[in-house]
């Protein structure tokens, strides 16, 4: 009785180990189909410091839709990684003036090599 006990919680757990792990891929593969995500580079003015970069990194961070962001005061600028689906350049440079810095959306220099012409 009791070896059954112990056995059964490991099956299960396997078991959702295994349909998690399916969950996951074919949520990747999803993702990958119709989400696009998109690099920005943001002309930002007013960082002056680790602080200021740390500040502006986090805010937008927390917005929907941003992946990552890699912001630096010493060039003034954010790279941000962001669906643009659920958030826009916009947005992001209204989180930023919300800090009390200015920022301007700087445009590509190279166009996406697929889904630049849409
Ligand atoms: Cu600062």
């Amino acid at each position: 009785m009791k070896k059954i006990l112990a056995k059964k919680p490991l099956v299960a757990l396997v078991l959702l180990l295994a349909l998690g792990g399916v969950g996951w891929v074919s949520r990747t593969v999803a993702a990958d189909d119709d989400t696009r995500a998109v690099t920005s580079t943001f002309k930002i003015e007013g960082m002056t410091c680790g602080g200021c970069e740390l500040g502006v990194k986090m805010t937008i961070k927390k917005l929907d839709g941003v992946e990552s962001v890699e912001a630096s005061y010493e060039d003034g600028e954010a790279e941000v990684v962001y669906d643009p689906k659920t958030v826009t350049p916009e947005d992001i440079i209204a989180a930023i003036e919300d800090l009390g810095y200015s920022a301007k959306f700087e445009l590509p220099k190279h166009p996406s090599k697929d889904g630049g012409a849409r």
